[in-house]
């Protein structure tokens, strides 16, 4: 069908370096091509999909014809080239393929005017390396041409029954949905959380796809695995713009669920991102905080089939996220790393076998099942913990006295047994960048003079006084392959336990966002139960005072507050 390799002049592009997961910049000023310089893709096999945003067929469309002027042997390619970032990873697994490149800017905005994306994933299924993103970033430098194989478009809409053969390359259109489906009812207990669903009528659930990736999985899941009704899900049908929001599962941008959740008095509200590899879970009056999932996961995790068979090898998070995860370690004894913000540095970890159990605090929690995080995984986990909680053999560990044991009764139960980590982050997004930098330089300063050490600092409104046990840059060494991440975010930790940090993302597409992460550590029964805004006030009050943030930026208030009055 297609032969002529054509040789297309090119230039280097600025700004092109790969950030915390993958690349993201406005659909106008976006281009691919320098992956295929980087990776050898001669005879290797490739899977590709993405989100579905605007621009994602004809990248797909050029990504064939790139493939095979270079001699790529497989591809790989979901139906209409949708696959979610966990199916992705899973299917580069299962399929033995040598990595994938992903169409998405995960929840940033999508359409005309907003992001496109690419994360590539290698052959464990995660995210790539720094080693790997550096060189992609190297060619961006050089690159003056590309080939391309000029063939017609190819119909990605129907799944292949054989391979298409374009030029050297083996085209294979799959389902983009059934082996995720597959791999999810093989981890988790479905029918203990169908029959618990099936008795308990008062457990109402939805589930918000805010318009990205995970509709089509989420209709497999709850409508023909579990059998809810079709009210149990809103906002599932995949739209290259996300209908004009930000397909973000936080307080702030999924607000559709949470007004749904309030307004319905839901007890199981959840959602995910656009590609599907973050998840929130919030019920009426309910709202667990990322920090707080993945901790609870880990001290449920025997109620999980996948984890009861296979065991818990390790815990870890990233370092930003708060210690709740931490404290369950400790029960168990067992191991718990703290690594950069990112998915990518869990994999070592994982391949390794010294890691199950994993989260971030941006609304990412997952297990070695793949390499990447999984939004999906995350809600039919804490289903499969209700719906074991609600077992005569666990109900009495709880005084509740409503129909059902909720996610209000499993977080109280939580912070009772292990303490309660009071955790927020403060986002100040699109920042010019030397304001940012501001920040970062007078921080930085603090560490080469020390001079903040054992300084007591007091707030005004709650007078709280926090003194400076020190203050650090976290350097990360990677036990697997002893590679150094300098830079991860500047940490002051105070003598009571606290600690702020402050980091500058790496996925904005515009302008810079300094992030800050905040977190207070309780065991205190009549503290247990403060809001977020209350068990923190005086903390961020200080933290704003020391890094003169307000002033370097002249930003009064920050654009996102992860759980702002929960
Ligand atoms: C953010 C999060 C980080 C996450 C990353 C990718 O990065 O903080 O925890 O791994 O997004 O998630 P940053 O550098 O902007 O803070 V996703 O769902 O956008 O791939
Ligand atoms: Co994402």
């Amino acid at each position: 069908m297609a032969n002529k390799v054509t040789t297309i002049n090119t230039k280097p592009f600025d700004g092109q370096k790969p950030g915390t997961s993958g690349l993201r910049k406005r659909v106008k000023v976006f281009q691919q091509e320098s992956i295929f310089d980087a990776i050898s893709p001669q005879g290797k096999t490739l899977v590709i999909g993405g989100d579905g945003r605007y621009f994602s067929e004809p990248t797909v469309q050029s990504i064939i014809k790139i493939s095979a002027a270079n001699d790529v042997k497989k591809l790989i390619i979901g139906k209409d080239g949708i696959l979610s970032t966990p199916a992705a990873s899973n299917i580069i697994r299962k399929y033995k393929a040598d990595g994938g490149i992903l169409l998405t800017a995960s929840h940033n905005p999508g359409g005309p005017d907003n992001d496109f994306g690419i994360k590539y994933n290698v052959s464990n299924g995660g995210p790539a390396p720094e080693n790997v993103t550096d060189s992609i970033y190297a060619k961006t430098k050089t690159i003056n041409s590309y080939k391309i194989l000029e063939g017609g478009s190819i119909d990605l809409s129907k799944v292949t029954s054989k391979p298409i053969q374009y030029g050297p390359t083996q085209i294979t259109i799959i389902d983009s949905v059934t082996d995720y489906i597959e791999l999810v009812t093989s981890i988790f207990d479905f029918d203990l959380i169908k029959s618990f669903l099936q008795n308990t009528p008062s457990f109402k659930v939805l589930f918000d796809g805010l318009n990205g990736v995970t509709g089509p999985y989420a209709k497999a899941i709850f409508l023909n695995e579990l059998s809810l009704p079709e009210s149990s899900l809103q906002n599932c049908v995949p739209l290259p713009d996300f209908g004009g929001s930000h397909p973000d599962p936080n307080l702030t941008y999924a607000h559709s669920l949470v007004e749904a959740v309030e307004k319905g008095k839901i007890p199981f509200g959840a959602a995910s991102d656009g590609d599907g590899d973050r998840n929130m879970i919030y019920g009426a009056g309910a709202f667990v905080t990322p920090s707080d999932s993945v901790a609870i996961i880990a001290d449920w995790a025997e109620v999980i089939p996948y984890f009861k068979k296979g065991g818990i090898k390790g815990l870890a998070r990233s370092m930003p996220t708060s210690e709740a995860i931490d404290h369950v370690a400790k029960k168990k004894g067992l191991q718990v790393y703290e690594v950069p913000t990112g998915w990518k540095f869990f994999g070592n970890l994982m391949d390794a076998g010294r890691l199950s159990i994993c989260g971030e605090e941006s609304f990412g929690t997952g297990s070695d099942h793949i390499r990447e995080k999984d939004g999906l995984w995350a809600v039919v986990a804490w289903l499969n913990i209700i719906a074991a909680a609600n077992l005569p053999s666990h109900k009495h560990l709880f005084s509740s006295a409503g129909d059902f044991i909720g996610i209000n009764d499993i977080l109280q139960r939580h912070y009772k047994t292990h303490g309660r980590s009071f955790f927020t982050r403060y986002d100040y997004e699109e920042l010019p960048s030397e304001d940012a930098q501001k920040v970062i330089d007078a921080l930085n300063a603090h560490i080469t003079n020390q001079s903040l050490n054992n300084t007591t600092h007091t707030s005004e409104s709650t007078k709280e006084t926090f003194t400076v046990a020190r203050i650090s840059s976290f350097t990360y060494t990677d036990p697997i392959d002893n590679s150094v991440s300098k830079n991860q975010g500047h940490i002051i930790s105070f003598t009571d336990g606290s600690r702020v940090v402050f980091r500058l993302s790496g996925t904005g597409s515009q302008g810079a966002t300094v992030r800050v992460y905040i977190e207070k550590y309780t065991k205190d029964e009549t503290q247990l139960n403060l809001s977020t805004a209350d068990g923190l006030g005086g903390l961020i009050q200080v933290a704003l005072n020391i890094s003169y943030l307000v002033e370097f930026t002249g930003r009064k208030e920050p654009t996102v507050i992860t759980n702002p009055n929960m």
